[in-house]
């Protein structure tokens, strides 16, 4: 008798286990959220401007997307879901709507340097955490 309570037992704690297990899983994806800002002085409304992650330098070098996002009119933004790994990311608002980059739009990259002289740096995304990436854009003059 002492002996069969003894796996019961032993079955109702690893039973209370695998469900425990199940209702936590590990988390598989992790969240890209921030904020993108205009220079000071610069006016523009932010809202709806895209930002575009890349899983690779040579993918956002050749405009290869992988997923797009709009910033919302404080300029916040959320990518969720996101597979673990590195990515680079930039933002763009085609203010004049003709679908190029030039004179007038918002543009800008997180890295360094301000347009035109920015470089683009790599940011890594680990599962179950969300990553913070605020940067400015600019006004492309
Ligand atoms: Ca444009």
């Amino acid at each position: 008798m002492f002996l069969i309570s003894t796996v019961v037992l032993l079955l109702n704690v690893i039973g209370f286990n695998k469900k425990e297990n199940s209702q936590n899983p590990q988390p598989t994806t992790g969240t890209i959220s921030g904020r993108i800002t205009l220079p000071p002085g610069a006016a523009g409304d932010i809202n709806n401007a895209s930002l575009a992650i890349y899983a690779s330098f040579d993918d956002w070098l050749n405009d290869r997307v992988l997923r797009f996002v709009t910033a919302n009119s404080s300029g916040n933004y959320a990518f969720t879901n996101v597979t673990p790994g590195t990515y680079y990311m930039d933002a763009w608002k085609d203010n004049n709507n003709n679908t190029f980059f030039d004179t007038g739009d918002f543009w800008g990259v997180y890295g360094s340097g301000s347009y035109p002289n920015y470089q683009v740096s790599p940011f890594s995304v680990p599962a179950g955490q969300t990553t913070a990436i605020n940067f400015t854009i600019f006004v492309i003059p």
